[in-house]
């Protein structure tokens, strides 16, 4: 299994070649298109868009617009204005959270979540729902770490009024059935919207967010080999014009009066100030940069160097791994505990080996408290790794163990 992307396109592993970068699905590298991007971006059309009358500020208004409609195409949405660019995915879910949630949730309503939910997809939910006065409700997993649809469709009741889930867990790799999530919540609990987190699956697979069938979905641009500061939400048309913006100010408005605002159309509502089009542009490039390569190859590959490193590690003493068991469905990432080695101690043995992993609870202490670990270590892939680096991973796991006074044979 070679690189699906040389390391020579991307800069900063370039310059490392030594450099074992596990970590994608903390952040991904970049590569020199997407900077390339950028810099052509304040070389040649930067200034604010939406405001001048003169030809460069037009020319930074079509650039805004053109990585809108590029993003749109790469996730297949058909209605590039139902797509909002945000700070982040945690800034997307925030926004559906607040706006939508304080526009539609009254006291004794129901908000469920998953277990498996990254804080980005739960903290909103929890706190709009204290402020509610709703219930918040946490949807179980079955003990492979899946979600268990059953007991979902049980929490569901007729006063549930969202469903947030994730596309791909960050920490277990699980990925969820989404349409199914999508149409099972329609049936059984129509006066809910769905929400979808899909910061692990857009970097990975191909996607049809229009297909889903889901209310709302929301991504980063960072882990997608796109810049950081950018994110995404798409939401249903009808929903969009309904809520309430979330931030107020310049570029979100159509008049202002002095006792009321009336606001701007989609996608410029949910955009307020100046916008990130440094963000968006960085973020088209890295589209065109997974297009070209194929996305179906992207998933296979991820897939298939996460399948790799489990079976590899399942070989040495003491090593659990957690999520979907082999031959299950999993996205790019292994998280996985070594013997006695803490999950921070693993991290620091094998930095000094040029090896990058996570370590810690992942965001998700939920989930961590339901897997009954404080912190697991977490390998996560991207285009520019092979099996090369998970062999260096075993290696260095190997020495971990052998520091810690384990044989490993
Ligand atoms: N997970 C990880 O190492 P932001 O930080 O807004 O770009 O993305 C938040 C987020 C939301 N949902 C999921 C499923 C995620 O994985 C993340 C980010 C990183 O797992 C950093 S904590």
């Amino acid at each position: 299994m070679t690189p699906l992307a040389p390391r020579a396109d991307f800069p900063l592993l370039a310059a490392s070649p030594a450099l074992v970068y596990l970590d994608s699905a903390a952040t991904a590298q970049k590569p020199q298109a997407v900077l390339d991007a950028i810099t052509a971006f304040y070389g040649s059309d930067y200034a604010n868009p939406h405001r001048g009358a003169y030809a460069l500020s037009v020319r930074a208004t079509t650039r805004y617009r053109e990585a809108r409609e590029r993003v749109a195409r790469f996730v297949g949405v058909a209605e590039a204005d139902t797509l909002i660019f945000t700070r982040g995915c945690t800034e997307a879910l925030n926004l559906v959270a607040a706006a939508w949630g304080r526009a539609n949730l009254k006291p004794g309503d129901q908000v469920v979540v998953t277990a498996a939910e990254h804080h980005g997809n739960f903290v909103p939910w929890q706190q709009i729902a204290i402020e509610r006065d709703c219930a918040f409700v946490v949807a179980p997993l079955n003990a492979d770490g899946t979600l268990d649809l059953f007991a979902l469709r049980e929490k569901l009741a007729p006063r549930t009024r969202v469903v947030a889930f994730n596309h791909v867990s960050n920490v277990l790799g699980a990925v969820n059935p989404v349409k199914d999530i999508a149409a099972m919540v329609r049936d059984t609990a129509p006066g809910a919207i769905t929400v979808c987190d899909g910061a692990q699956a857009v970097p990975h697979m191909p996607l049809s967010i229009d297909a889903l069938g889901v209310d709302f979905y929301a991504f980063a641009g960072h882990k997608m080999l796109g810049p950081m500061g950018v994110g995404v939400l798409v939401g249903r048309r009808a929903h969009l014009e309904a809520m309430p913006p979330w931030q107020t100010g310049g570029d979100m408005i159509e008049f202002v009066h002095d006792d009321h605002s009336t606001w701007n159309a989609l996608p410029h509502k949910f955009e307020a100030g100046t916008p990130n089009v440094e963000g968006a542009v960085g973020l088209a490039a890295a589209a065109d940069y997974l297009d070209a390569i194929g996305m179906a190859k992207v998933h296979a590959h991820g897939a298939a160097l996460a399948r790799f490193a489990a079976e590899q590690m399942q070989r040495l003493p003491g090593v659990t791994v957690f999520g979907p068991p082999a031959g299950g469905e999993r996205g790019a990432v292994v998280s996985f505990t070594l013997a006695d080695v803490h999950p921070h101690d693993l991290a620091s043995i094998l930095d000094a080996r040029g090896i990058c992993i996570r370590a810690g609870h992942h965001c998700a202490q939920p989930l961590m408290r339901r897997l009954g670990v404080g912190a697991t270590a977490r390998a996560s892939f991207g285009v520019y790794n092979d099996e090369r680096d998970v062999d260096a991973l075993i290696a260095g796991m190997r020495a971990a163990l052998t520091m810690f006074g384990h044989a490993t044979v």
